[in-house]
């Protein structure tokens, strides 16, 4: 029986005397063994690749090793599980990450060392796992890591796309993009779990039958699809837990179509079989721009449909009926796109598991927890109805019926105020009548969040102020934050021991608070000059990674002044361009002494523009012009160098930030939910020149505004508010416009639409209006850099100052007010 086999198992197990074994000893053997029996090479001749490849399984087996003995105990101890719901995640590299987190790094590196391997090459061989676009997909994945760090019992579930976000060539400085089929080389961080399987089903029709009375809705499918479980390990630091990011992939389904075999065209009735998996092959790479296509409306039901059934089955192998199901379940939704889990988990309560709509929808009120990224109704996702109808004819019934529900319950608290019944309504008519997928997901969510305060003011004054007046005890934020763990100890080594030693201690990278010790430390002359230094080794490495990518030399006594971060004009690239141009043309202006006196500058941009953005495609080209012509002038020299970085992504990010010394955030007031990028920066002791939008007010308040460059008006002046008018543009900006518009930098017609952009009544931007003002912020890092001692001091309370904005706070939070999880610790 299963029961003996088990036992005799669990005896045999014993012997074995327990885990695998992480002395140098063991993990060589483990490598070769890898080496051999799965890369199949001959331990005696294998590069840097293969290395790469055994190392990583090697680690593999020991993640898996964790996340066998986490589940185990999850299950024993059956407590109230998360199950976090994103389309996307930008998990990066996963080696250096691991081998962190699981706590042998050194271990390996001594393993490798007498193999005559060096662990940093290898880890280089790794390519990124890029299922997300940009700051809302990073998100998730440093909430994974700290998901795991504090116990808690999470699953995450997403896509597993076969093609990530494209990659970015840069060719005569246009964007051009490139397939990233990222799969290629195999991926040995994921476990393939066949026989976890589900049907989804799609198109078809609804009818209605009757048994003894009882009306019931059935769903005949026109397609089905299966989906097979990823299983991701993800590692806790400083603890044995490892939780699981499951990805779905489709596959074409086990329930052939007899009839297309039966005509005797087998070979195409296998081609369109296999046509199945093209839902999970590519991710769009349009982030915040919702174009109502069928693939991608596909996309969200295939991965909520597959977890949904997933989850239920889990809480049904333990529980016989649904009553406890929200003190066992909570649902996160990150943004709107799995809110058709909200409806898919009533679908499948209502018509599969045959409960009433009121204990359904009760249920359901209880187990969503909703985060919303976006600050402005552009931003939110619409559904047109014709799509959902057609794709998901049952969801679009019970879509109707909520609102249906609501809009009674509406009119009975608030009257007959019919545009306010319209603004609330899931159904929005017009042209094209379409579901507002945000005002479904507040409705059916027991929380409501923002991602920083004044994202959460703005959700509450403008955004969802309908929704905030009738449910204020709904509406919360937490401010993003970002692991220490990637953006410390995996990426900048250096500054990662530089302060263990000086707090006497490591565990500020399970207890982030502790940073703050460093602040009685900041004007020490020794601390002060070991802290330079390493921000020199990390300049370096990042000046050999620019003349390699990009073929421009640049000096280490400059200012590296970064900004990296999707292209999208409220982030106002363009401030930073149309602020480089100013500096050529002082410096052109300048005799020869006055030159001697200009604090030399590289300033580094970088990242991706969505293919079909056509505004952000010129903004990359602008940047490529300007370089040009700047660090192709003698006159300039090491005074000024521009460089576009390509391929903008998450390990570019980790070789970046810790060399930068200054980076811009810059986006127009009120159009940054929260902004996770600074805080990044901000941990690798980079001084912040920033709008205070977002979570850098939050920043501002911990670090003090002193202690960084604030460019432009606070939120509350906001001239778009009312109650002061937009400064006018000066003098300095007509100028440095007119030198684009006029060809100074060639490309004169192509940059025209962007010119005109910026004349004075269609600059929605405001770059106009806050040139001055960041042209001063820009002078006063000036001022700063050459007062060493000064700017060490502040780039040392920006590190101590960056506590807050770890991803361990905002979890700890969500699982507090919003969730309602506690530990759940496995025994070492
Ligand atoms: I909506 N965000 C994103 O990356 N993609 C999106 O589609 C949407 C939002 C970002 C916001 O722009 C940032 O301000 C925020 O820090 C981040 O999501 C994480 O909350």
């Amino acid at each position: 029986s299963l029961g003996e086999r088990r036992a005799k198992a669990e005896k045999m197990f014993g012997l074995m005397d327990g885990f695998l074994k992480n002395d140098p000893m063991s993990l060589q053997k483990d490598i070769l063994d890898h080496v051999e029996y799965t890369v199949a090479r001959s331990r005696f001749n294998f590069d840097d690749f293969e290395a790469f490849q055994a190392l990583s399984h090697s680690v593999r087996d020991r993640l898996i090793e964790r996340w066998h003995d986490t589940h185990q105990h999850f299950k024993k101890q059956d407590p109230k599980r998360l199950y976090f719901l994103s389309l996307e995640f930008l998990m990066g590299r996963s080696l250096s990450n691991s081998v962190i987190n699981l706590g042998i790094r050194d271990e390996y590196a001594e393993a490798l060392s007498q193999l005559g391997f060096e662990y940093e090459v290898l880890a280089e061989q790794e390519g990124d796992a890029a299922l997300g676009n940009g700051g809302l997909a990073r998100l998730s994945a440093c909430q994974m890591d700290s998901l795991a760090t504090l116990d808690y019992p999470v699953w995450g579930y997403g896509l597993r796309y076969q093609y990530g976000l494209f990659r970015q060539v840069i060719v005569d400085g246009y964007q051009h993009e490139q397939p990233d089929y990222w799969l290629n080389f195999g991926n040995p961080w994921e476990i393939e779990r066949i026989q976890v399987s589900y049907s989804v089903k799609f198109y078809g029709m609804v009818e209605e039958k009757a048994s003894n009375g009882v009306k019931y809705k059935v769903w005949t499918p026109g397609e089905t699809v299966e989906a097979v479980a990823y299983d991701n390990p993800i590692p806790g630091y400083g603890t044995r837990n490892a939780i699981n990011l499951r990805l779905w992939a489709a596959k074409p389904s086990g329930q052939y179509d007899l009839e297309s075999y039966n005509t005797g065209d087998y070979i195409n009735a296998i081609v369109n079989r296999q046509k199945a998996e093209t839902i999970s092959y590519v991710l769009y790479p349009d982030d915040r721009s919702y174009q109502g296509k069928e693939l991608r409306l596909k996309q969200q039901y295939f991965f909520v449909s597959a977890s949904v059934q997933d989850i239920i089955r889990r809480f049904k192998d333990v529980h016989d009926n649904f009553d406890e199901f929200p003190d066992k379940v909570a649902f996160q939704i990150n943004d709107t796109h799995p809110s058709l889990a909200i409806v898919e988990v009533l679908r499948v309560l209502i018509d599969e598991e045959c409960l009433d709509w009121g204990k359904a929808w009760e249920i359901v009120c209880r187990a969503f927890s909703f985060t919303t990224h976006t600050v402005n109704t552009e931003g939110l996702e619409k559904i047109p109805v014709d799509l959902l109808g057609s794709l998901l004819p049952r969801h679009l019934q019970i879509m109707y019926d909520i609102n249906h529900r609501f809009m009674e319950d509406l009119k009975r608290k608030i009257g007959q105020d019919y545009s306010r019944l319209e603004r609330m309504s899931i159904v929005e008519e017009g042209i094209v009548k379409s579901i507002r997928m945000a005002n479904l997901s507040i409705i059916c969510s027991h929380t409501v969040n923002g991602v920083s305060r004044v994202h959460f003011e703005l959700l509450k004054t403008r955004l969802f102020k309908d929704f905030y007046d009738l449910w204020p005890q709904k509406f919360q934020y937490k401010t993003n934050g970002v692991t220490q763990r990637r953006w410390i100890v995996v990426s900048n080594p250096g500054l990662c021991s530089l302060i263990s030693k000086w707090l006497g201690t490591e565990a500020w990278i399970r207890n982030v608070d502790l940073l703050a010790g460093l602040r009685e430390h900041a004007s020490n002359p020794v601390l002060q000059q070991e802290w330079r230094m390493t921000k020199t080794i990390n300049k370096m490495r990042l000046a050999d990674y620019i003349e390699t990518s990009t073929g421009v030399k640049v000096s280490l006594d400059a200012m590296f002044d970064v900004q990296v971060k999707r292209i999208h004009e409220y982030k106002r690239q363009l401030l930073n361009i149309l602020g480089i141009i100013y500096r050529y043309d002082c410096i052109k202006n300048m005799n020869k002494s006055d030159r001697k006196k200009v604090v030399p500058r590289v300033c580094i941009i970088g990242g991706k523009a969505a293919p079909g953005y056509e505004v952000a495609k010129k903004i990359i080209k602008l940047c490529h012009a300007v370089a040009d012509k700047v660090n192709n002038d003698d006159d300039v020299g090491d005074l000024l160098k521009v460089v576009f970085i390509p391929d903008y992504n998450v390990s570019v990010a980790e070789l970046v930030i810790p060399g930068s010394d200054l980076s811009q955030h810059i986006s127009t007031v009120g159009h940054e939910a929260s902004g996770t990028g600074s805080m990044k920066f901000l941990m690798n002791g980079c001084l912040l020149l920033a709008t205070a939008d977002g979570s850098t007010v939050e920043i501002i308040e911990e670090i003090g505004v002193e202690n960084m460059f604030l460019v432009g008006t606070k939120l509350h002046e906001d001239p778009q508010s009312g109650d002061k008018p937009a400064p006018g543009v000066s003098i300095q900006f007509i100028r440095v416009v007119s030198m684009v518009r006029n060809g100074y930098f060639g490309f004169k017609e192509y940059f025209n639409s962007l010119c005109d952009s910026l004349e004075d009544d269609k600059d929605f931007y405001k770059l106009g209006a806050d040139f001055s003002s960041y042209l001063e912020a820009q002078a006063m890092a000036d001022r700063v850099f050459v007062n060493k001692e000064k700017w060490t001091c502040m780039s040392i309370l920006s590190t101590a100052g960056s506590g807050k904005f770890s991803s361990d706070r905002t979890i700890e939070e969500y699982a507090k007010h919003a969730w309602g999880i506690e530990p759940c610790k496995c025994p070492f």
